[in-house]
């Protein structure tokens, strides 16, 4: 059958049933483009309507969170977790919290979680939450008020063999805390299994915060090792400043690679020296504050470009780890002008799909994210098993485990690419073996 024949109908179908939610419509898309050579080899998950129930979440949780500010002032904000998907394990996935949090984004995290969750090869199924709510310039009391509002009503959908939460975006080691104290409190139980990236004190994992940058950038360099090439060496640019960027940061200079530039929501950075990472994690992470900060603090070395792209700046990597569709066709453009080689993804959806387009044409290496920033929750299902073993793992053990994973990733993605006739196209590769193994689960446990 004509391979848009066999993708367009279930397409228009995501469209009809989901009006107005962009992000959903466009990780869908991207998926389903992948797809149709899969659908032709395999009649099995037609017949089974595998792909209309995949993008259909199992369950769409809304809900009220009102909360007090310091001055007894009170705010409502809306909280989401849509169980997405758990042919796999119990559905997995982080909670963000941003002012631009709304149900299209948490599906389409949803959706990209449950197949990069499959990459993983461990029993996790996919989900995602958060809510509208803005920590930014809020005391820890009112983010610890908020979280526990939250929890009121989150907890009772949760529970370590029905669905685990974790951070993302505006959601750290702090939010995690208060929430679990809350889960305790309501349920109690000490149950650590039901939340991932806790404190280490209190049964989080080593290396759970470090996990994602780390595991893109492992990633990185077997997509070049696989090309002859090195990442030693290369001057690389990583979007944000967050967990994800810090992490990503930090193995990139392990690796021999000069990071000169990195970003907020506010402008970039460069830094042609390289990024003191001491300095910036310390205005990151101790000071709370902003890449202009980390400017200013550098002396003449760095300088803070407001309101501009990151990606104006040439490097041979470039590495988005700030948001969805912060890389457009402009940009993609800038970058192949400045000589990029190859680009990877630790954001969820960074790349928007023109920038992907001119990426393609001009032979850039891409790791799209459900591959390349798995190593978060790789590492949060790391934690489930020292968490249900009541054990706890050294550092070292635990970061090998994830380069085991993201190099095991790297070769599912890549063989598959073959499998299918598009060698080195990791995003179609990433999109079938994560289909495939989500696919074979929910023809094997029938009609539910
Ligand atoms: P953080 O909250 O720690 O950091 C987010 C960073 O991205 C900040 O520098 C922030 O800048 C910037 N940013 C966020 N939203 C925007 C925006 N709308 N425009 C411009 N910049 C923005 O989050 P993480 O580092 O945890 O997450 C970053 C990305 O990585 C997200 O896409 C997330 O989904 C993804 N991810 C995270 C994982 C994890 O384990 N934490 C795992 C896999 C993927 P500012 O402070 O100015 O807002
Ligand atoms: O996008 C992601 O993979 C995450 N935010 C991490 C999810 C998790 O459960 O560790």
């Amino acid at each position: 059958m004509d391979r848009n024949r066999m993708i367009e109908p279930l397409y228009s179908d995501v469209l009809r049933r989901n009006p107005g939610e962009k992000e959903f419509h466009q990780a869908v898309r991207e998926v389903l483009e992948s797809l149709a050579p899969v659908l032709e080899r395999h009649p099995e998950y037609a017949e089974a309507s595998i792909v209309e129930r995949l993008c259909e979440p199992e369950r769409q949780l809304v809900f009220r969170v009102p909360w007090a500010d310091d001055a007894g002032r009170i705010h409502v904000n809306r909280g989401f977790r849509v169980e997405f998907n758990s042919a796999l394990g119990p559905y997995k996935g982080g909670l963000r919290f941003h002012p631009s949090v709304n149900l299209g984004i948490v599906k389409f995290l949803g959706f990209e979680q449950t197949l990069k969750n499959a990459l993983t090869g461990k029993p996790i199924g996919g989900g995602k939450g958060g809510s509208d709510f803005d920590p930014k310039g809020r005391s820890d009391a009112e983010v610890m008020r908020f979280c526990q509002s939250f929890m009121t009503e989150l907890y009772r959908h949760l529970g370590e063999y029905t669905d685990i939460p974790a951070g993302d975006i505006g959601v750290g080691v702090r939010e995690i805390g208060y929430l679990f104290g809350q889960y305790r409190r309501i349920t109690n139980r000490y149950e650590s299994g039901v939340l991932t990236g806790k404190g280490v004190g209190w049964g989080g994992a080593q290396a759970r915060s470090e996990a994602t940058g780390y595991g893109l950038v492992v990633f990185t360099a077997e997509m070049l090792r696989a090309r002859g090439e090195d990442l030693a060496g290369k001057r690389v640019t990583v979007s944000g400043s967050g967990n994800v960027a810090l992490h990503a940061i930090e193995k990139a200079h392990q690796l021999g690679a000069s990071v000169i530039a990195c970003s907020d929501s506010t402008g970039y950075v460069l830094d042609e020296k390289g990024v003191d990472l001491e300095l910036l994690k310390e205005i990151k992470l101790e000071q709370r504050g902003r890449v202009a900060d980390y400017a200013e603090q550098r002396g003449g070395a760095a300088r803070f470009v407001p309101g501009s792209s990151i990606w104006e700046v040439s490097c041979q990597v470039a590495l988005p780890c700030a948001t969805q569709n912060e890389l457009a066709a402009d940009d993609a453009v800038s970058l192949v002008r400045g000589g990029v080689q190859v680009i990877a993804e630790g954001a969820n959806m960074p790349t928007t799909p023109d920038a992907l387009r001119v990426l393609r044409e001009a032979g850039v290496l891409f790791g799209p994210g459900k591959a390349a920033n798995a190593g978060g929750v790789a590492t949060s299902a790391l934690e489930m098993q020292q968490n249900a073993s009541r054990d706890s793992w050294t550092f070292s053990h635990t970061e090998e485990r994830l380069t085991e994973i993201m190099q095991h990733i790297h070769e599912t993605c890549h063989e598959t690419a073959e499998r299918y006739g598009q060698p080195g196209d990791y995003v179609a590769g990433a999109n079938i073996a994560g289909f495939e193994l989500v696919a074979d689960a929910m023809v094997a446990q029938g009609l539910i």
